[in-house]
């Protein structure tokens, strides 16, 4: 949970959460790493000349340029690709899986970093032998935690400082804490670090894309939910009394499945729904994609027989204009 003292527009409400292990996880390492070999994709044992390529690979050669070539027109001599989605799920929609789909490396954890002339993949011991299989020879493989393996802000430092350059990301798949963390580092060696917000994968993965998430969302009965969506924010708002707190905004998709009693089916195995939520202590708003559908379609789940809007007592738009109990709290 996140506690703001403001309230803050929707489009700022992304860089507030605090889970995204896997940017602070590579960029905390310690600064241990001297005498770190010189790294390139002819490391790698299986992008020796002669050596046949594993079928598992992906050839990422157009996809590479296709994102090199948007370098120049954002001010960008990089960009880095991180696992994450908007709401730092641990395991995000398909639609999200931007590093996948980039790298070809199909593991949980891992990042991406694409320079105009090197692009290279962090990823942890789990994961050293898939990836080697799964990364073409365009990519340098980062087994973090190998003590020759340099951090990612070190290598960015060791690639872009001398010429002060810049590297991108999108704001919305990185928490604010990591963020900052690592914007410090960098402007400590001359690197510069910029927000993309069109993501610019986004920008080239127009064919192949699995469809954005739009699962039928399900009302949990009570019988399994044992407190009504309508107490939790209640509860809330006594804590964010004795917080001192006015609003209060969740982005993590397994807090609002839990606050408002619903379930649905956006991310495999996840029973989770892309959405946001700010409570203020006089009104609570929930953002969904495709509002007007999901709140009167018939619930998919055999548990229940409520549709979205009866569960959360709004008209059959979302609107409080006919019962204020959503809007207003309770
Ligand atoms: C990958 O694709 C590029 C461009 O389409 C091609 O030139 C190259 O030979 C391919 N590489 C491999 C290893 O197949
Ligand atoms: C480095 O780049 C940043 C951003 O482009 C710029 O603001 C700054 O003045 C540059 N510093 C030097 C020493 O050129
Ligand atoms: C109503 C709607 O947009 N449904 C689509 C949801 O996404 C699936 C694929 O994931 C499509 O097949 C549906 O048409």
């Amino acid at each position: 949970m996140h506690h703001l003292n403001v309230l803050i527009g929707i489009s700022l409400v992304i860089c507030f959460s605090e889970a995204v292990p896997v940017l602070d996880h590579y960029y905390h390492r310690s600064k241990r790493n001297n005498g770190l070999k010189t790294q390139s994709p002819d490391d790698r044992e299986s992008c020796k000349p002669g050596v046949a390529s594993p079928v598992t690979r992906v050839n990422t050669t157009e996809r590479l340029k296709a994102l090199r070539d948007l370098f120049t027109g954002n001010g960008i001599d990089g960009y880095i690709i991180p696992s994450g989605d908007a709401h730092q799920s641990e395991y995000p929609s398909d639609y999200d899986l931007r590093r996948g789909y980039i790298s070809g490396f199909s593991g949980s954890a891992g990042t991406a970093i694409v320079l105009k002339t090197k692009a290279a993949l962090w990823t942890d011991g789990r994961y050293y032998l898939a990836a080697e299989d799964e990364l073409d020879c365009n990519w340098i493989l980062m087994r973090a935690g190998e003590t020759e393996t340099p951090t990612m802000t070190k290598w960015l430092i060791d690639n872009l400082g001398a010429t002060n350059g810049t590297v991108g990301a999108s704001p919305f798949f990185t928490s604010s804490s990591s963020w900052l963390s690592m914007e410090s580092t960098l402007k400590d060696g001359t690197v510069n670090m910029k927000q993309i917000t069109d993501d610019l994968i986004d920008q080239i993965w127009t064919t192949g894309r699995p469809s954005e998430p739009n699962s039928t969302i399900n009302a949990l009965p009570m019988a399994y939910a044992g407190r009504s969506w309508q107490d939790k924010i209640s509860d809330m708002h006594t804590a964010m009394a004795e917080q001192n707190v006015d609003a209060l905004i969740v982005t993590g998709l397994d807090e609002t499945a839990w606050l408002f009693n619903l379930r649905a089916k956006d991310i495999d195995f996840n029973p989770f729904f892309i959405s946001y939520a700010i409570v203020e202590r006089s009104r609570t708003r929930l953002f969904l994609n495709d509002k007007n559908r999901k709140l009167t379609e018939n619930p998919k789940d055999d548990a229940t027989t409520q549709k979205l809007h009866e569960h959360l007592n709004t008209g059959t738009t979302g609107s409080c204009m006919v019962k204020w109990t959503l809007c207003r709290g309770s």
